[in-house]
C-alpha cells in the first residue's frame, strides 16, 4: 500500500489478524495492531507527514547517531531516508523467519549521505510479525568501507498507554542513567519500579535484556526483549514540552511513553567487513494487577 506521501508501505498480517505497517520512508514501523485491531504504538494526531522529517510515532530508527551528541542532525539520517525492499537478504537465523510474516529493508548511503557521514555501510532491517502477534525488528549494520567507523543507535519506540500516570517500568531499578534534563549527568535509579509524574528524558545504562512496561488501566504489559542493545532510553515530554512540539497534541503526553532499546553510552565501532546486530522483540501480555496496598 502507499503511505501518506504515496511512499510504499508494507503491511504484514498473521493468521489471527494482527498486523504491522512499515513505511519505506525511514524504515519506520508506523503501526502494530493486535488480533483485535487495537493499535499498540502511539502516533500523534498532529503528526506531520512531510518527508524527509520522520512521522511522530511508531518506531523511528535512530542511526548513525542518537540525539544531538554529534555532528549530524538529531537522531541521525536513517529515519529520514527512503529505504528499499531487500529482495535477496543474506541468510538470517531460521527461527527469525519460521512461522512469521516479515519484510527485509535495505539502506545504503547516497553520495549526499557520504558527504555528511563518510562511511559506507549496508543497513539491513528485518521487521517480522509472529503467529502470536509479537513484533520483532532485527538491524544488521555492516561496514563495507575501507576503514573503521563508530555509531550510536536506538529503536525510538512510541508505546501507546492509556494514562502515563498509571504506567510503571520494571527492570531498570538501581541502574545508572544519564539525565538529559541535567546536562546528561549520571545518576542512580532507586530500588523500585519507575513511575511518571513529570518530564523524563533518560538513558539507562547496561540494562537487562527484558524490560516490562505495565499499563495499569488497560491491564496490559508490554514485554520488551532485546539483544545487542545495552541501553534503554525512557522519554515522556510531559505538558510543557508537548505544547512546544508542533507535531504533538497538547495532552498527548498522557497516552505515550518512549522506551527505546539503544546503544548510546558506548557507541559501536565496526572494522571493515564487520557487522553489528541489534534485535528488539515487543510483546503484550494481559497483566492481572495485584494492587499494591
Ligand atoms: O528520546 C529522547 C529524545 O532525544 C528527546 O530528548 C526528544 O528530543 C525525543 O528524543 C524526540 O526527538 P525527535 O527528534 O524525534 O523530536
Amino acid at each position: 500500500t502507499k503511505d501518506w506521501n504515496g511512499i510504499d508501505q508494507v503491511v504484514l498480517r498473521n493468521p489471527r489478524g494482527a498486523s504491522v505497517r512499515v513505511s519505506l520512508h525511514g524504515g519506520q514501523v508506523t503501526s502494530w495492531r493486535n488480533d483485535r485491531g487495537e493499535e499498540l504504538l502511539f502516533t500523534s494526531s498532529k503528526a506531520i507527514f512531510k518527508p524527509p522529517k520522520a512521522m511522530r510515532g511508531g518506531i523511528p530508527i535512530c542511526f548513525p547517531q542518537f540525539g544531538n551528541c554529534g555532528s549530524l542532525q538529531q537522531h541521525g539520517f536513517a529515519r529520514n531516508k527512503i529505504w528499499s525492499i531487500d529482495e535477496n537478504p543474506p541468510p538470517i537465523h531460521p527461527n527469525d523467519s519460521l512461522g512469521k510474516s516479515f519484510v527485509d529493508l535495505l539502506l545504503k548511503p547516497s553520495d549526499d549521505d557520504l558527504k555528511c557521514w563518510p562511511h559506507c555501510f549496508e543497513f539491513r532491517l528485518r521487521v517480522s510479525l509472529a503467529a502470536d502477534g509479537k513484533l520483532t525488528l532485527i538491524s544488521r549494520i555492516r561496514n563495507i568501507s575501507g576503514k573503521p567507523f563508530h555509531f550510536s543507535f536506538a529503536y525510538h519506540t512510541y508505546l501507546s498507554v492509556s494514562d502515563i500516570s498509571e504506567v510503571r517500568i520494571e527492570g531498570l531499578e538501581t541502574l545508572d542513567y544519564l539525565d538529559n534534563l541535567c546536562q546528561r549527568k549520571r545518576f542512580t535509579e532507586q530500588g523500585d519500579a519507575i513511575t511518571f509524574e513529570s518530564e523524563v528524558d533518560r538513558v539507562y545504562l547496561s540494562s537487562p535484556n527484558v524490560i516490562a512496561v505495565l499499563d495499569h488501566e488497560r491491564k496490559r504489559t508490554y514485554v520488551i526483549r532485546k539483544e545487542g542493545l545495552p541501553d534503554v532510553v525512557v522519554w515522556n515530554p510531559w505538558e510543557k514540552k508537548a505544547k512546544a512540539m508542533l507535531d504533538f497534541g497538547d495532552d498527548e503526553y498522557k497516552q505515550m511513553l518512549c522506551v527505546d532499546g539503544a546503544i548510546i553510552e558506548k557507541p559501536i565501532t565496526l572494522k571493515p567487513g564487520e557487522e553489528w546486530t541489534g534485535r528488539l522483540e515487543l510483546g503484550v501480555v494481559p497483566s492481572s494487577f495485584c494492587d499494591e496496598g
